[in-house]
């Protein structure tokens, strides 16, 4: 494919330079309230921030993953059309701060993060659970399989790897629904990296499990940070499948409303995000791939991933913001 067809098929590749600002911007206002034990508050600034600059962009863009439905959620709720509207028509995966708690409590891999795509391309998920595995890249497809047990995918993982069982950290939420997958993880001698929040982050950090220390993701999150999960790892390679959890008919009768007639399907990365996507997180707090953001006497820096799955780049963009004004 020429330059020229593939800046046809995709996004306008510009968007991967512009939608940087849009996580640095939400990033730095939640990173202004870090440690301060309120979660509702940093949220709040976090999204501000982030509608302020996403509706700079010169896109035409819908909220297909947002902050909640429109009676709940003022700002960037699901359907809200954001960005100029001078632009390609695009759906926008978002969460301005991905681990309120963590940013509350000052704690590692708090993160603002955005996925935008070609319109119709990222799964239209509920606000329920899913339950999620994933791995990083560079194993055959369909190692990993949500119908297994976990250790069995902890078996199959360490073979393919080349180590065993004990030397594979798993990334679990400290949550009492996992108190058995906990305990059957142990079981096996492979050690857990328990975090309280940021299932976001959790999964990307399988990507690069040199740097994380974390080799696979496994249990229950929100369905909306499966969605934007994915679109980070259509775009780094890795697995990854999900199944929302839909356990009462008021779940199954909303999931059907947004198009989902099977309600135990197992989605892929290549489900929850196809097309071209772009990904942007910038780190509020410091965490195991981004730092966090740091404020200077004359400066503010931030540390921001940008993806794109058309050509897999994977930028990293630390920047020094000097004119503290724009914030
Ligand atoms: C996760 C995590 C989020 O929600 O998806 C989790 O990534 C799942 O919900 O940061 P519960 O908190 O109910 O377990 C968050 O913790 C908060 O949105």
């Amino acid at each position: 494919m020429n330059m020229a067809q593939n800046i046809a098929a995709g996004l306008d590749r510009i968007l991967t330079m512009e939608v940087v600002r849009v996580t640095e911007r939400a990033a730095v206002a939640a990173a202004r309230l870090r440690g301060r034990g309120d979660e509702k508050a940093a949220d709040q600034v976090a999204v501000d921030a982030m509608r302020q600059e996403l509706n700079r962009l010169a896109i035409k863009g819908t909220v297909v993953i947002g902050e909640g439905e429109r009676d709940e959620a003022p700002m960037l709720y699901i359907g809200e059309e954001v960005g100029t509207g001078k632009g390609p028509a695009v759906d926008i995966a978002l969460d301005p701060l991905e681990g309120t708690t963590i940013c509350a409590k000052n704690l590692p891999n708090a993160l603002a993060v955005i996925a935008i795509a070609e319109k119709g391309s990222l799964l239209f998920a509920p606000d329920v659970y899913m339950d999620k595995i994933a791995i990083g890249p560079g194993y055959p497809d369909g190692l990993i399989d949500i119908d297994v047990p976990p250790t069995e995918n902890l078996a199959r993982l360490a073979k393919a790897k080349g180590v065993a069982v004990p030397d594979i950290t798993a990334c679990i939420l400290d949550r009492p629904r996992h108190a058995r997958l906990i305990d059957a993880v142990r079981a096996t001698g492979a050690a857990i990296r328990l975090i309280g929040d940021g299932d976001v982050a959790g999964v990307i950090h399988t990507t690069d499990p040199d740097e994380t220390g974390i080799d696979i993701y496994l249990g229950t999150g929100g369905a909306p940070e499966g969605v934007l999960a994915a679109a980070a790892l259509r775009c780094t390679g890795g697995q990854m499948q999900g199944r929302l959890i839909l356990d009462t008919p008021q779940k199954v009768a909303r999931a059907e409303k947004m198009g989902i007639s099977d309600p135990k399907r197992v989605y892929r990365v290549q489900d929850m995000a196809r097309g071209d996507v772009l990904f942007a997180a910038t780190g509020v707090t410091d965490g195991n791939l981004l730092d966090g953001v740091k404020f200077g006497r004359t400066f503010i820096t931030t540390h921001t991933i940008v993806l794109r799955s058309s050509s897999r780049t994977v930028r990293e963009i630390k920047a020094r913001h000097q004119d503290l004004d724009k914030f």
